[in-house]
């Protein structure tokens, strides 16, 4: 028999958040990974609601975001007649999963080694039971549709891996199920850092907006952030992460935004000084931002709706089969 090639590709599957404004970091370390994958993979694409409400979220920005962050991906070039985009919270299946590994694989030694948790929680007075569970959510998400492959940036890889401990974990106690899926993280890109501070990464939980580009920051507003950007001391034009931490990732945001490779920036800028390379840069980003917005700015909200809507009762079914199996290795279908 001739294997349709639809059942031999690999699924991909990533998510976003809808928690807050998505910047140059995200778009270089995740979502443009997700568009260059989406010819040659199944790609699936959430946007994780329920991971965003583990921190208060004012319900009617809620829902605005989870509407614009559609219109993000789908500007970013995410073609939703290749790709599935839904909406985490219209597949119930979700959340129960996410219960059942709580409960037969996830332990509490495993979460307490997670680093984002450490990071976020230890910021707020009151911390919810949700945001030390958040990475559990997570692996729900990955592991209900058979996930072999997870495009995120740096900062989520300890996730994936603890995804497919409790895969495993799962896989060995109960019965196989579940497959083991892989993180992929750029070489370059998969740590974006602060244009305020570049030995953090670019974050739109960051104290001040000078530290990300949003995108959707004017051009005018995204040209003055960059020639404000810190730099490094001396006036060489290089990479080097360690002596020149600004400089470089100001390098690796001007590489992957116009395909020129970063040894190339370097020999055209031999004989130049920050102050040029800040300008050009701030020109590449602008103009980078207003084709984005363009196109962001042509999608209507009834058109999203209609793709969440279509996305979610395309793939429901792989989703509950999924739970039905687990279900049944665990007796309680
Ligand atoms: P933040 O810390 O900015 O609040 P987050 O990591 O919680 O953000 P998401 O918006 O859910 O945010 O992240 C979406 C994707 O973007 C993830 O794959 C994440 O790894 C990636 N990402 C976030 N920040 C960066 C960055 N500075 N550089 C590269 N990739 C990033
Ligand atoms: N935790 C991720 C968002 C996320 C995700 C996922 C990413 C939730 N579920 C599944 C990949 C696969 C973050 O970027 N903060």
């Amino acid at each position: 028999m001739e294997l349709d090639k639809q059942d031999i590709k690999k699924t991909v599957f990533s998510g976003v958040q809808p928690s807050g404004v998505l910047h140059l970091g995200n778009y270089l370390g995740a979502l443009s990974q997700w568009v260059e994958m989406q010819n040659q993979y199944n790609c699936i694409f959430c946007v994780v609601d329920y991971h965003a409400i583990t921190v208060k979220q004012e319900p009617k920005e809620l829902s605005r975001r989870i509407l614009d962050v559609v219109k993000i991906y789908l500007a970013s070039g995410i073609n939703p007649e290749q790709a599935v985009i839904f909406q985490q919270s219209d597949i119930t299946a979700h959340t129960e999963l996410s219960w059942i590994l709580n409960c037969a694989s996830a332990r509490l030694a495993d979460l307490n080694k997670m680093t984002q948790f450490k990071e976020k929680g230890a910021k707020k007075e009151s911390v919810s039971v949700g945001l030390y569970d958040y990475p559990v959510l997570m692996a729900a998400d990955i592991l209900l549709y058979n996930t072999d492959i997870v495009p995120v940036g740096d900062d989520q890889v300890q996730h994936v891996e603890l995804t497919r401990t409790l895969a495993e974990r799962f896989n060995r106690d109960y019965g196989q199920v579940f497959k083991i899926p892989e993180a992929s993280v750029r070489k370059q890109g998969a740590r974006i850092m602060g244009l305020d501070d570049p030995s953090k990464k670019m974050s739109k939980s960051a104290s001040s907006p000078a530290n990300y580009i949003a995108l959707t920051d004017s051009p005018e507003m995204a040209a003055k952030k960059i020639k404000r950007a810190v730099t490094d001391s001396g006036s060489e034009i290089k990479f080097d992460l360690k002596k020149k931490p600004a400089i470089s990732n100001l390098l690796v945001i001007f590489s992957l935004l116009s395909g020129i490779n970063i040894s190339e920036l370097e020999t055209n800028y031999k004989n130049k000084g920050y102050g040029d390379l800040k300008n050009d840069l701030a020109e590449e980003v602008s103009k980078f931002l207003r084709e984005f917005q363009i196109k962001y700015n042509s999608f209507t909200d009834e058109e999203v709706k209609r793709i969440l809507k279509d996305g979610a009762d395309k793939i429901r079914p792989v989703a509950n089969e999924t739970l039905r199996r687990v279900k049944e290795k665990l007796g309680i279908n």
